[in-house]
């Protein structure tokens, strides 16, 4: 068996994704334009001697995507910091970063503080950049619950997305050749209101909610505001309210494109919820911009007026994307851990953890495209497509000396490889882990902080699978060898011994491997839930964030890439996106009607679209024009196939998060119609050939 990476290259993701389950390590060595089996000994004794030859452990990087349970997240973290760095790059530096940053630094804790019963507590949920019909779909239905116990939805978002509200596509067209047919956006109308602000405004669009929320305020003092909150829990108050009676109403609509009477009769409904509680949800739509954590420290600010954090109906929620990215951060995957981690893990293991910072996912890019980086691991994910700047971070990938990839299916990450390309096939999530002591089950924590336990029940896809606790056991041993402090076959072969460690170094998790053995769920504290703000003097800071710039030259738009509905990030399930009404391909560029006139376009044809970073421009060809309901000056296309038009110098301040939703573009008619055709017709063909 082996398989020739050139041929590979030349499908599609889905169709690399379709190939089934990896069943057996596989090696690319140099020069080779081969993958080739390899055992497990020989692939851990290649990377072991590719990092043992690093001249700084800060050479090397491992990255984790959101599905690595807790115990093996737990694992990995320990053994990239007795290999000696921190450079420990994740998902979540593309994902929740922004809002991590922003909650950490405000209420003292990067998450949530509502809990699932707030939900239908709630007067009014505030659904903010998110599009639950497609990405969260069973909280979709706790969303339809609340809604019959009388809660209101207000969503805020540039698309009218279906889940959010029932909506018609205005420009019913169908392509000549049918490939594109747009059609009528079925779904549950849940939002009461929907505001379609410009794309990066959300910051704006609160502050002209708080600010009707002060005018109301002064017209019936004490019924607004709560002022005991205020006084007992915040800081700078005054100021910020100074500076927002000198933000003025023009400048607001301005920037979010939506008139006054529409962001008032928003914070009605806030007004309206005093007693039940304000809850705001939000996703990629407020995390990917610029000025994201300063848009989500307004969402902050509009909790605190009305004392909106910490009592049942009310508070944050931003809502997580992979099964268990916030547990892997909990349990330390994090390129800036705290200094109290550092110590109990050094403590708990007798070493001494590596204290100075590591790189992001997107300073480890730079740093592998600069040399700086040599090694880098993934556990799980697809460190090609889901980054920014798709050519540089390929490029990125191909000057390291040794790229290694565990995963469960194949992606196109795998196959830009370093001199050395590994790909490690591991368990799968269903699968029955059975290790020295017996089946072993793992852990994940979702978005309210609730940690489940999770067990396999089908029979391993191969029998030369190994869990991701054991891939991360035996690389340190090849790599370490005598240089560990840890036993680490001795912790793999039961996971509890695991769990009891974790326990010991992270003080949340007191008590929980109990829970998990008697099949209960454990509800990790939660400080801001119980009003209790681990920030400097315990109380939460309001920010003075000014209003960006967000005006457009001519001829300009702004892009934001969004996912289809059958897709799962960067794995492919089909061409559709059967809400948005959008059937048999993904190369659509999705534009307002007057915008597509105006630029005297017509709906089906082809044209390509160029960013403009700072940088240098950046070109992505054969988007076909769909006339869309989205405000003027506002475009969306599909998430990974926009991704080559985005910056690896483009990141949200403070955050480092990508700005994969606001790339500044201009569009032109593609020159080569047949040729886009023929892209197209190849997805399609490539479809009827595997899906049959
Ligand atoms: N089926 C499925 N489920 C998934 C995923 C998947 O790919 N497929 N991915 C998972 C992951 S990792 C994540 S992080 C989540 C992502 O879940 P979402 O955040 O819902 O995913 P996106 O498609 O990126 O959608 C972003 C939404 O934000 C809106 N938006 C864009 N810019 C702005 C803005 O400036 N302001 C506002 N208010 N709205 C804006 C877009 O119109 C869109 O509705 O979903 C998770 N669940
Ligand atoms: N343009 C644009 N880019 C984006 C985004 C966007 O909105 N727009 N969103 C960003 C966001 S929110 C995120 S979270 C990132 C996602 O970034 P990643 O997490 O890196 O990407 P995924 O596509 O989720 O990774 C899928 C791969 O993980 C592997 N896999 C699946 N299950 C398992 C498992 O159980 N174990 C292991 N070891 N491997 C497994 C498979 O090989 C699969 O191909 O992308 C970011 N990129
Ligand atoms: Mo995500």
């Amino acid at each position: 068996m082996c398989i020739r990476d050139r041929d590979l290259l030349a499908h599609s993701d889905r169709w690399l994704n379709a190939q089934g389950r990896l069943a057996h390590p596989m090696v690319r060595l140099p020069d080779a334009t081969h993958f080739t089996p390899i055992t497990w000994d020989e692939a851990f004794r290649l990377i072991a001697d590719e990092l043992n030859a690093l001249a700084s452990p800060w050479e090397a990087s491992f990255y984790t995507s959101g599905r690595t349970s807790n115990e093996a997240a737990f694992l990995y973290g320990l053994f990239a910091r007795q290999f000696g760095c921190n450079n420990l790059p994740d998902c979540s530096n593309m994902c929740h970063e922004s809002t991590s940053t922003a909650l950490g630094e405000m209420i003292g804790l990067g998450k949530g503080t509502v809990k699932l019963a707030d939900f239908e507590r709630a007067g009014v949920i505030f659904l903010l950049g998110q599009n639950p019909g497609t990405n969260h779909p069973r909280m979709l239905t706790s969303l339809e619950r609340a809604t019959e116990r009388g809660v209101k939805i207000v969503a805020v978002n540039p698309l009218r997305e279906v889940g959010n509200a029932r909506f018609k596509n205005p420009q019913d067209f169908k392509h000549p050749l049918h490939l594109l047919p747009t059609l009528l956006g079925r779904g549950t109308q849940i939002a009461d209101l929907h505001v379609p602000i410009q794309i990066g405004s959300d910051g704006a669009f609160l502050k002209g909610m708080m600010k009707h929320l002060l005018a109301e305020e002064a017209r019936r003092p004490g019924e607004v505001l709560d002022h005991a909150f205020l006084r007992r829990y915040t800081s700078g108050f005054e100021a910020f309210r100074k500076r927002l009676d000198l933000t003025t109403w023009s400048e607001i609509t301005a920037c979010c494109g939506v008139p006054q009477e529409l962001i008032e009769e928003a914070a009605g409904y806030a007004i309206r919820a005093r007693e039940r509680g304000v809850i705001s949800c939000w996703t990629m739509g407020l995390t990917q911009h610029e000025h994201s954590v300063a848009n989500i420290a307004e969402i902050v600010h509009f909790h605190l007026l009305g004392g909106n954090i910490g009592r049942p109906g009310a508070g944050l929620c931003p809502v997580r994307g992979h099964s268990n990215v916030q547990g892997d951060r909990t349990v330390g995957i994090w390129e800036k851990m705290p200094e109290l981690f550092h110590e109990r893990l050094g403590r708990e293991f007798g070493f001494d953890s590596p204290r100075r910072h590591g790189s992001d996912t997107v300073e480890t890019i730079r740093g592998m495209h600069e040399g700086r980086i040599k090694v880098f691991f993934a556990m799980g994910g697809n460190f090609l497509q889901a980054p920014p700047d798709t050519a540089y971070t390929g490029a990125a990938l191909q000057r390291c000396h040794l790229t290694a990839h565990v995963a469960t299916k194949l992606n196109r990450a795998h196959l830009v490889t370093g001199r050395v390309g590994l790909i490690l096939p591991c368990l799968g999530r269903t699968e029955i882990d059975r290790q020295a002591g017996g089946e072993q089950f793992v852990t994940t924590e979702d978005s309210m902080g609730t940690v489940n336990p999770s067990r396999g029940f089908t029979a391993p896809a191969s029998r030369h699978l190994l869990s991701e606790s054991m891939i991360v056991a035996r690389l340190a041993e090849a790599t370490l060898g005598s240089r560990t402090t840890v036993d680490w076959q001795h912790l793999v072969a039961d996971y509890n011994r695991i769990r009891e460690r974790l326990e010991r170094v992270v003080p949340e998790f007191q008590g929980f491997n109990r829970h998990m053995l008697r099949n209960q769920v454990f509800h990790l504290p939660n400080g801001p839930h119980e009003r209790r703000f681990e920030t400097d003097d315990g109380r939460v800071h309001f920010r003075l964030n000014k209003l960006p710039d967000l005006t457009l030259a001519p001829g300009h738009y702004r892009l934001m890439t969004i996912r289809a509905h059958d897709q799962f990030n960067t794995t492919i399930y089909d061409l559709d996106d059967r809400y948005r009404g959008v059937y048999n391909g993904r190369r659509v560029l999705f534009m307002n009607p007057d915008d597509v006139a105006a630029a005297g376009f017509q709906a089906g044809e082809f044209v390509d679209i160029t960013s403009h970073f700072p940088d240098r421009p950046r070109l992505a060809r054969h988007f076909m024009v769909t006339p869309y309901d989205l405000p003027r000056g506002c475009m969306a296309c599909y998430y990974p196939e926009g991704n080559m038009l985005m910056s690896i110098n483009a990141t949200a301040h403070e955050s480092n998060c990508p700005v994969y939703k606001s790339a500044i573009v201009t569009v032109a008619r593609s020159r080569d119609h047949q040729e886009a055709l023929n892209a197209l017709r190849q997805d399609l063909t490539e479809r009827s050939g595997t899906s049959a």
